[in-house]
C-alpha cells in the first residue's frame, strides 16, 4: 500500500513521550522495601512535571517473581506485592486524570510454569490445556535437540506424568506458550480485550518476535507464522480501541519492522529493536563478552533505521530499559562529564524520528553500579555467573562483564532524594540503593534548570511544539567523523539540526550548516563563543524556517 501521510499524521503516540516504569524498584508505599501501585500513584505530579504523556509499566499481574514478573501465573490478576486490581484501576484514572496513559506489559510467549493452563498442562497428554505449550518426546536424559535457554541450561525441561519434554526459551519456570493452538491464542484475546476495557492506553510485548516459534527447526525468533498471527491478533483486540502497541524484536531488520509497524495499523504501533544498542560486544558472542562501541558503526545504524523507516513504519528511540546498562556510565561518562554527557545523549536521540522512551532514573542520570555478587538479583546475572564460573573464567573477568552488563544496573531503586534508601522505602529494599543518591536524585534537580532533569523536561516540550520532530526527514551528516554525531531534519517548512560531540575532548567541527543555523532551541552548554569548536560532550539543537 502507498505511504498515507493522513493515517500517519494523527496518531498521538507519533509526538508522544514515553516513560518505562519498573514497579518493584520506583516508589514503595508499605515500607516492604518493594516497590507498588500505591508508589507510583504518589509520584504522578512528578511524571507530570517532567511532560511524559505515557506510562509503560514493567508487569504488575500475579507472578511466582522467577524473573521479576516476567513470568505471568495470573494475566487478569494483579500481584499482591504490588497492589490489587483495585490499586490498578486507580492508577489507570489517576494517571488519566494528568492525561497520561497506561501501557501493561503483555508476556505472550511464555507464562508461569504455575499459571493454572501449564498446572493442567503437565498432568497428563489428553488434558485440554496440555497442547497450549510447546511438547516434545523424548526418553530422560535424551534431549530433543541441543537449543539452549536464554538464562542458561538446556531450553528443555523434562515432565515424567506425561513423559515429554517442554520447550522454554527463558527460565524452567517460563513454559513457552504454543501459538499455533487457536484455544490459547483465543483466551489470550480475550485476556486483552478485558484490560482494553479497563481503560489501559496501549501494551508493551515482550519478546513478541518469539512466538511463532519452531524448535524442530531450531527457530525462535521470526517464525514463518509470526506476522499471520500479529494481524490476527491486532485484528482481535488492539484494532478497536485507540491504542498504542510495542513489540520487543530482538531480531527485527527495518524490512520485518516495515511489517510490523506498517502504517496501515495491521500489526503494532511500532517496533522496539535493539540494534544500536548491541554493539559494543565481540561480534557473535554474548553481550558479556565487552568491546568498545565502534561509533561510525553506531551511526550507520541509527542513521540506515531512520532511513528506512520514514513513511513506512515507525520505530522506538531508547539507550535504557530494564533490561540494559545505565547509558550514562555505558557510553556518556558517569564522572567528571556526568550531567554534559547525559544530556548530550539525550539531546542527541530526542531529535529523531520515533517514540522515545525514557526509563525511570535516566532523566536524572543515573549511573550503574558496582556490587558485591552477593547483592546482585537477577536471575540472568546469577545464572551467568555459575555457567562462567565453571567454564574456567577467572571471577574478576566475569564481575567486569556484570559491571558493564548487568541488568541489576537498572535495577536499583528510583533516586528520589537523599534520605535514607534514597527516599524509596521506609524499609529494606530488596535490592540496594546505589550508594551516589546523596549527590544524585530527583529532589535537588526538579527545581533546577541545569540539570538533566530540566534538559529531559525541556526535549519532552520542544516535540509537543515543532512539527519536525514527528514528520521530518532525517539526513546524517559528517558521515565519516569519528568524534561527531550531527543530522538535520527537515519538513516542508523548518529545519532542526543537531550537533553532538560524543567524546571527552574538544574537537572543531566545519559544517556549513552552522553558517546559519537558526535559534538555539537546547544545548548543554552556555551558548559558544566560537560555534566551530564542541567541548566535552558538548551537544546543540537548532532549529529555523526555511
Ligand atoms: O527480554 C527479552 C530478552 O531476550 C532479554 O532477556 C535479553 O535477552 C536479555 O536481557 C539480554 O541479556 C524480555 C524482558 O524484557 C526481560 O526482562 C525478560 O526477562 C524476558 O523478556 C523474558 O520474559
Ligand atoms: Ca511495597
Amino acid at each position: 500500500m502507498e505511504y498515507n501521510n493522513e493515517i500517519n499524521r494523527y496518531k498521538w503516540w507519533k509526538t508522544a513521550v514515553i516513560y518505562q516504569i519498573y514497579p518493584r524498584s520506583f516508589a514503595d508505599s508499605n515500607g516492604d522495601g518493594i516497590g507498588d501501585l500505591q508508589g507510583i500513584i504518589s509520584r504522578l505530579d512528578y511524571l507530570e512535571n517532567l511532560g511524559i504523556d505515557a506510562i509503560w509499566l514493567s508487569p504488575v499481574c500475579r507472578s511466582p517473581q522467577d524473573d521479576n514478573g516476567y513470568d505471568i501465573s495470573d494475566y487478569q490478576d494483579i500481584d499482591p506485592m504490588f497492589g490489587t486490581l483495585e490499586d490498578m484501576e486507580e492508577l489507570i484514572s489517576e494517571a488519566g486524570k494528568r492525561r497520561i496513559r497506561i501501557i501493561m506489559d503483555l508476556v505472550l510467549n511464555h507464562s508461569s510454569d504455575e499459571h493454572f493452563w501449564f498446572r493442567e498442562a503437565r498432568k497428563s497428554r489428553e488434558n485440554p490445556y496440555h497442547d497450549y505449550y510447546v511438547w516434545r518426546d523424548g526418553a530422560e536424559g535424551e534431549l530433543p535437540n541441543d537449543m539452549r535457554a536464554v538464562f542458561g541450561g538446556p531450553a528443555w525441561e523434562w515432565v515424567p506424568e506425561v513423559g515429554q519434554y517442554y520447550f522454554h526459551q527463558f527460565s524452567v519456570k517460563q513454559p513457552d506458550l504454543n501459538w499455533e493452538n487457536p484455544r490459547l491464542r483465543r483466551e489470550i484475546y480475550d485476556m486483552i480485550n478485558w484490560w482494553i476495557e479497563k481503560g489501559v492506553g496501549g501494551f508493551r510485548l515482550d519478546v513478541i518476535d518469539q512466538i511463532a516459534k519452531d524448535p524442530d527447526r531450531k527457530i525462535t525468533n521470526n517464525g514463518p507464522r509470526l506476522h499471520e498471527f500479529l494481524r490476527e491478533l491486532s485484528r482481535e483486540t488492539f484494532q478497536k480501541a485507540d491504542l498504542v502497541t510495542v513489540g520487543e524484536a530482538w531480531g527485527a531488520t527495518t524490512e520485518l519492522a516495515k511489517l510490523y509497524s506498517n502504517p496501515d495499523n495491521s500489526e503494532l504501533s511500532m517496533v522496539f529493536q535493539f540494534e544500536h544498542i548491541c554493539l559494543d560486544q565481540i561480534p557473535g558472542k554474548e553481550k558479556w563478552d565487552l568491546a568498545p562501541l565502534p561509533f561510525l558503526k553506531l551511526k550507520e545504524v541509527f542513521g540506515r533505521w531512520q532511513k528506512e523507516l520514514y513513511g513506512k513504519g515507525w520505530n522506538s528511540l531508547f539507550w535504557n530499559n530494564h533490561d540494559l546498562p545505565r547509558i550514562v556510565s555505558r557510553w556518556g561518562n558517569d564522572g567528571e562529564y556526568r550531567v554534559e554527557s547525559a544530556k548530550m545523549l539525550a539531546i542527541l536521540l530526542h531529535g529523531m524520528q520515533g517514540t522515545p522512551y525514557i526509563y525511570q532514573g535516566e532523566e536524572l542520570g543515573m549511573t550503574n553500579v558496582r556490587y558485591a555478587l552477593e547483592e546482585y538479583r537477577d536471575i540472568e546475572t546469577l545464572n551467568l555467573y555459575k555457567e562462567r564460573l565453571e567454564k574456567g573464567y577467572s571471577q574478576e573477568e566475569i564481575m567486569e562483564s556484570l559491571y558493564a552488563k548487568s541488568r541489576d544496573n537498572a535495577r536499583t531503586p528510583m533516586q528520589w532524594n537523599d534520605g535514607e534508601n534514597a527516599g524509596f522505602t521506609e524499609g529494606s529494599p530488596w535490592i540496594r540503593v546505589n550508594p551516589n543518591y546523596r549527590e544524585i536524585n530527583a529532589a535537588s534537580q526538579m527545581t533546577d534548570g541545569e540539570s538533566v532533569f530540566g534538559c529531559y523536561q525541556r526535549l519532552i516540550r520542544l516535540r509537543k511544539e515543532y512539527s519536525v520532530f514527528a514528520d521530518g526527514e532525517f539526513k546524517m551528516l559528517l558521515e565519516d567523523d569519528e568524534d561527531i554525531f550531527a543530522y538535520t531534519r527537515t519538513e516542508a517548512f523548518s529545519r532542526l539540526l543537531v550537533v553532538c560531540n560524543f567524546h571527552d575532548r574538544e574537537v572543531k567541527v566545519s559544517l556549513k550548516e552552522l553558517d546559519d543555523p537558526g535559534k538555539l532551541l537546547i544545548a548543554n552548554y552556555q551558548e559558544a563563543e566560537q560555534p566551530t569548536v564542541l567541548r566535552a560532550y558538548e551537544a546543540r539543537m537548532y532549529w529555523k524556517e526555511r
